[in-house]
C-alpha cells in the first residue's frame, strides 16, 4: 500500500484532502508527512488573494481559475477564513460559487477556518500550501480577508499578493489605513461594473510604490460580475511572475528565514517558561522583585544567564 505521502505526489485526491486534514489538525502524523513532501515543493506559482471584506475575492478566484485552466494549469484554492466559525456561511457561499470548477478533476478547492493557537492559522495554510505544490499544482491561490492585522500573513505564504478592492469603499486610504498598501504587488479594483472605479485607480496611481525587487506596484480595473479586465490580471500576474527571476529564491529565503527563527523562538520561550515554573531560583527571584530588592530588568539577566541566554542590550 503506498504511504500517504506517496499518494499525495502522484496527485490523488483524497490523499491530498486527507493530507491537509492532517496538517489542518496538527495531529500525530503532521510532521512526517510535511517531511516527506517538503522536497517536493517549489515549483508551484503561490498567489495570495486579499483585501476587505466582500470586494469580491472569491468571485475573481473562480474566474482566475477559468482563465489558469485554460491554459492547461493545474490549480488548487485555499480559502482561509480566520474569522468565522467552522460551518460560515461565507465559506458555504464560496463552496457554491466555486461549484462549476468542482468536477474538474485538475481544480481542487478548500477552505480552512481558524481554529486553535494564535499564529497556528498561518502555520497550518503555509503546510497546506506545501501539500498543494507536492501534489503538483501549477497556480495555488490563498484567499484571505485582510482587514488591517490579520492572522495570516499573506505576505510571508505567497509569492505575489493581490489586493482586491472595489468602489464603495471609497476611496484609496482605506486601503492605506489597513495596510494594504505594503503587502500588495497587484491591486484589483473590482465591480468597475459600478460607479466609481475609475476614481480609485486613479488615486491609487499616485500611491503606488517600487519594491525592494525592482517591481512597480499596478492598479488594474476588473469586474467580476462582467467577467471584464480577469485577462490583464492573469497578465499581471505572468509579468509579475517572469520578474521574479532569481529574486523568488531570495524571497522564498526570507521567508524561510521567518519561519525557522519564528520556530525556534516559540519554542525556546514554551521551553524556558515550563523549566521556570519549575526554578525555585526564578520564585526566589520574583520574592526579591516583591520586596524591591531587585529591578525587573536585572532580574531577567540573571534568571537568562542561567540559561545560557543573554538580556538584550539596547
Ligand atoms: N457588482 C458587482 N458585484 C460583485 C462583483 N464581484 C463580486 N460581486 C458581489 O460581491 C459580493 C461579495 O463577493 P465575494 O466574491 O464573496 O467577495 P469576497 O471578497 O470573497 O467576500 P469575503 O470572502 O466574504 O470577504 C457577492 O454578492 C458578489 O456577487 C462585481 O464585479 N460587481
Ligand atoms: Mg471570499
Amino acid at each position: 500500500l503506498p504511504s500517504l505521502s506517496e499518494s499525495v505526489l502522484r496527485g490523488d485526491r483524497n490523499a491530498i484532502s486527507r493530507a491537509i486534514s492532517s496538517v489542518e489538525n496538527e495531529d500525530a502524523n503532521y510532521r512526517t508527512l510535511v517531511s516527506e513532501l517538503y522536497s517536493h515543493t517549489g515549483s508551484a506559482f503561490i498567489v495570495g488573494i486579499t483585501g476587505p471584506p466582500g470586494t469580491g475575492k472569491s468571485s475573481l478566484v473562480g474566474l482566475l481559475v477559468k482563465k489558469y485552466r485554460e491554459k492547461g494549469k493545474r490549480v488548487a484554492v485555499l480559502a482561509v477564513d480566520p474569522t468565522s466559525p467552522i460551518s460560515g456561511g461565507a465559506i458555504l457561499g464560496d463552496r457554491v460559487r466555486m461549484l462549476e470548477h468542482s468536477l474538474d478533476p485538475d481544480v481542487y478547492i478548500r477552505s480552512m477556518a481558524s481554529r486553535g493557537s494564535e499564529g497556528g492559522l498561518s502555520r497550518v495554510s503555509r503546510n497546506a500550501v506545501r501539500i498543494l505544490d507536492a501534489a503538483g499544482f501549477d497556480v495555488i491561490f490563498v484567499e484571505t480577508v485582510g482587514i488591517g492585522q490579520t492572522e495570516v500573513d499573506i505576505v510571508r505564504i505567497a509569492d505575489v499578493v493581490v489586493v482586491v478592492l472595489m468602489p464603495e469603499l471609497g476611496d484609496e486610504i482605506q486601503a492605506a489605513k489597513a495596510g494594504l498598501m505594503e503587502i500588495g504587488d497587484i491591486f484589483a479594483v473590482n465591480k468597475s461594473d459600478l460607479p466609481g472605479a475609475d476614481k480609485v485607480v486613479y488615486n491609487l496611481g499616485t500611491i503606488l510604490s517600487t519594491n525592494d525587487a525592482g517591481w512597480r506596484q499596478v492598479a488594474l480595473k476588473v469586474s467580476a460580475k462582467r467577467s471584464s479586465g480577469t485577462d490583464d490580471l492573469v497578465e499581471a500576474l505572468e509579468k509579475y511572475r517572469g520578474s521574479l527571476g532569481e529574486s523568488k529564491v531570495y524571497r522564498a529565503r526570507k521567508r524561510l528565514v521567518d519561519e525557522l527563527l519564528e520556530k525556534v523562538s516559540e519554542a525556546i520561550a514554551r521551553d524556558l517558561s515550563k523549566r521556570l515554573s519549575q526554578d525555585q531560583e526564578f520564585d526566589s527571584l520574583v520574592e526579591k522583585l516583591v520586596r524591591l530588592q531587585i529591578d525587573p530588568d536585572t532580574a531577567a539577566s540573571e534568571i537568562l544567564s542561567k540559561y545560557y541566554l543573554h538580556f538584550p542590550s539596547n
